[in-house]
């Protein structure tokens, strides 16, 4: 996106409404707002961190707010431009519950090779109970990382291989209301 222009261009407006759910202003609104906290155009890792850490002043958000940068930043660029923020943001609030899963696994599956490990969701589950701190009331079957990953895979891994896939994630998540409020628990948050 340009770097000075304090406005879109109409090609560009017209290209975001056709990969978002935002109406043309809304997508105005949010990129004034989007400038006026990065004039540059473009979020650091070290912006997104300090974003996050004000959102949960209580707990440590650091390892979970790098997991949702990887996502956000789609092409890998290492900043997240404004059509990057506005397409995370677009599914993430508006989305199909399967644009929604689709975004999730991308965040579970840590190495990026199109399974989600024990381990990967550990890590995921882990950052997000370091976020929230002591915020959460929890289930006594889940008040670790390591009760409620064990919990969520094994009703996830329905041919028991250690991995889940993107379809094991998506039919697990959808019909088990337990792990879909494990993903509504960041859902919210973006
Ligand atoms: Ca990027
Ligand atoms: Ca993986």
């Amino acid at each position: 996106m340009g770097k000075s222009n304090s406005k879109l261009t109409q090609d560009q407006l017209s290209e975001l409404q056709k990969n978002t759910y935002f109406a043309k202003k809304e997508i105005q609104q949010w990129y004034k707002g989007f400038l006026a906290d990065c004039p540059s155009g473009e979020i650091q890792r070290e912006d997104f961190k300090k974003i996050y850490k004000s959102f949960f002043p209580f707990g440590d958000s650091s390892d979970f707010s790098e997991y949702i940068f990887d996502v956000f930043d789609s092409n890998k660029s290492g900043t997240i431009d404004f059509k990057e923020f506005l397409q995370a943001l677009s599914i993430t609030s508006r989305g199909t519950p399967h644009e929604k899963l689709e975004w999730a696994f991308e965040l579970y599956d840590i190495d990026k090779d199109g399974f989600i490990t024990e381990n990967e969701m550990l890590e995921i589950v882990s950052a997000i109970y370091k976020m929230l701190g002591s915020m959460v009331q929890l289930a006594e079957d889940e008040d670790t990382p390591e009760k409620r990953v064990h919990k969520i895979f094994r009703l996830m891994d329905t041919n028991s291989d250690g991995k889940l896939d993107m379809e094991e994630f998506k039919s697990g998540s959808m019909q088990d209301p337990i792990i879909m409020q494990a993903l509504n628990l960041y859902d919210g948050l973006v």
